[in-house]
């Protein structure tokens, strides 16, 4: 699945961990007598065939979690968790036996990928494996049932996510967001102790498979060393700051005229509370605040969806049609049978959308609990895109059925919203005819609000656990330094003093569920480099078949003929909105210390 933690994960012991039992079938006896290529071609082959089981069992067991949680869906979630990392973890270290001879290309490929791409390793240690099994497992299933009980007041008066989020969305009382805001976030300090502990497991294992930490792991999955990567995203982080600090001035500017200079001083970061996000990561919900004067027929989708009386499958269906549209398949039967698309009041689910490929071939579903809005209209986009990536690869080789790195799985959907313009909300049926004069001012600030206010969120949550997983950020200032962050990269403040009592990097999904978050990153970059070379030719559909087979840069290569990731594009992309904001801006004091 995608946005889920702890899969695929593929990883490797050393060799001094070959030795070690573990709780599943054992290995055959390796062979003896030195290694040969024949050999590291057949245990690939066998190895392949085992982790196909391991990662469909668990993500079986996985789905019955997020879907129904209980205690007992908890258990067995990390019963096959365990299993699957315990036998992954074996098979890397047989695959230690072929460090350093001459293999075909594609059977060295696989065998790197088979030691570097694991999320969560464990201890070697059985009862430390299960420990950090149980601990991931629980803090997602919190996270899924997290409410926020008002003191004093009845349960029938508590909220969850999806509630309070539409009050961060919609309210523009300042004290009632204050307390939304601090509601969602009395979830996360129970999840405090746990994490501490996973740092400390996952580290182990991390260290196991010969990587300082689990930060540096994670950054070894990009076909370049830990260090190359960090120096990549801070280099597109510099490429793209300056479309964010144009947006910022002019959205604080903007909210001092609804809420005042002493709530929203100049030079000082925004209060998180005020940008209609539980997380300050995406201001759409801000547009009546901060919309362009009209320059023609405003188009607003959300509206489009409740008049026509779109319900949640109907937008799923609408997805669809567009991905088949651009020459895809359609979804297999099993897909519309087995999703989840609408958050059932009877029993505990986990709502963050997330698109699952069970079986590694076709059995592929969604789950999310879909709201009738633009919001959901882009993200069944965004889910669908993992959905048919899935599909494209699962001709691959299991260890390729992948994408090119994790930046690409999120940026595939993207790619097609941003194509959800008036010309398509007419071709599905949504809008009776393109208003003549619907000038790109809208559409760009809509836009904006979404992508470029999203590219510093994307990437401070993993500077955060880099920080974190490396021991430079201890325990006992997780959340100073997460807020430090905040104000860094987003310009953002919490609106109230927080403490180390606070756990708030855990009212975030991806932390609580250990999903990493650099892709979200790299694909608000990559999707503008996507478009615009999509522009110019149709590589897509090769690009996505080659699944992971490939270094990722010969796939990007493929497609739009760099090597390079390059924020270029979205500069260009939003270049006319730059430059209205530029003059929007004057006199405004830009900034903050
Ligand atoms: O988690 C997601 C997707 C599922 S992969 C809904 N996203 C990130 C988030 O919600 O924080 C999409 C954008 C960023
Ligand atoms: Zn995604």
């Amino acid at each position: 699945m995608r946005c889920r933690p702890l899969l695929p994960l593929r990883g490797a012991l050393l060799l001094a961990l070959v030795a070690v039992p573990f709780a599943v079938a054992a290995a055959p006896a390796a062979p003896s007598g030195p290694p040969t290529v024949a050999e590291a071609e057949a245990f690939v082959a066998r190895a392949e065939a085992e982790l196909l089981a391991l990662w469909s069992d668990q993500q079986r067991a996985s789905w019955i979690q997020s879907n129904f949680i209980t205690d007992d869906t908890e258990a067995l979630a990390a019963l096959f968790n365990e299993k699957m990392i315990a036998g992954t973890m074996r098979l890397a270290a047989e695959a230690t036996r072929y460090d350093g001879l001459a293999l075909p290309p594609d059977v060295a490929r696989k065998l790197r990928l088979l030691k570097i791409s694991i999320v969560t390793p464990a201890p070697a240690d059985a009862a430390l494996r299960r420990e950090l099994t149980e601990i991931t497992t629980s803090l997602e299933s919190d996270y899924g049932k997290g409410k926020y009980c008002p003191p004093g007041q009845p349960p029938s008066a508590c909220r969850d996510l999806e509630q309070l989020s539409a009050t961060i969305a919609t309210s523009r009382d300042p004290n009632v967001l204050l307390e939304t805001w601090q509601g969602w976030r009395t979830v996360s300090p129970p999840m405090r102790a746990r994490y501490e502990r996973f740092v400390q497991l996952g580290n182990q294992g991390a260290k196991d498979l010969g990587y300082p930490d689990l930060g540096a792991l994670w950054r070894a999955g990009y076909d370049m060393t830990p260090e190359e990567f960090a120096q990549e995203v801070d280099r597109l982080w510099l490429q793209v700051k300056p479309l964010y600090d144009g947006l910022h001035c002019y959205v604080r500017g903007k909210l001092q005229e609804k809420y005042g200079k002493a709530a929203v001083p100049d030079g000082q970061p925004i209060p998180a509370h005020l940008m209609g996000n539980m997380w300050a990561q995406a201001w759409g919900n801000l547009w009546d605040l901060v919309a362009p004067p009209p320059q023609g027929t405003r188009i607003d989708v959300t509206q489009l969806l409740r008049q026509k009386q779109i319900d949640a499958l109907e937008m799923v269906r609408i997805g669809e049609r567009f991905y088949t549209s651009l020459g895809m398949m359609k979804l297999p039967p099993t897909f519309w049978e087995r999703s989840l698309f609408v958050k059932p009041a009877d029993r505990e689910v986990v709502c963050h959308a997330s698109a699952w490929d069970i079986d590694f071939d076709q059995d592929v579903r969604l789950k999310m609990c879909i709201k009738i809005d633009e919001e959901d209209f882009a993200t069944v986009h965004h889910e669908l895109g993992h959905t048919y990536y899935q599909l494209a690869y699962r001709r691959q080789a299991p260890l390729f059925r992948d994408s090119a790195n994790d930046g690409f799985h999120e940026a595939v959907g993207d790619t097609l919203a941003l194509s959800v313009t008036p010309d398509y909300l007419v071709k599905v049926g949504l809008l009776d005819k393109a208003p003549a004069d619907a000038g790109d001012l809208d559409l760009l600030m809509r836009q904006a609000l979404e992508k470029i206010a999203f590219l510093p969120f994307g990437l401070l949550v993993d500077q955060w656990r880099w920080q974190v997983f490396s021991g430079q950020v201890p325990p006992a200032q997780y959340n100073q330094a997460w807020w430090a962050l905040v104000r860094k990269y987003q310009g953002v403040a919490p609106p109230v003093p927080r403490s180390e009592a606070d756990f708030d990097p855990g009212s975030k999904y991806h932390v609580a569920a250990n999903v990493p978050y650099t892709r979200y990153f790299l694909a608000h970059v990559l999707q503008f480099q996507f478009q615009r070379a999509l522009c110019q030719t149709a590589g897509y559909k090769g690009t996505m078949e080659m699944g992971r087979s490939q270094p990722w840069q010969d796939a990007l290569f493929a497609m739009t003929g760099q090597k390079q990731m390059d924020a270029t594009a979205i500069l260009d992309y939003f270049k006319p909105l730059m430059a209205w904001l530029e003059q929007q801006n004057k006199g405004r004091t830009c900034g903050w210390n």
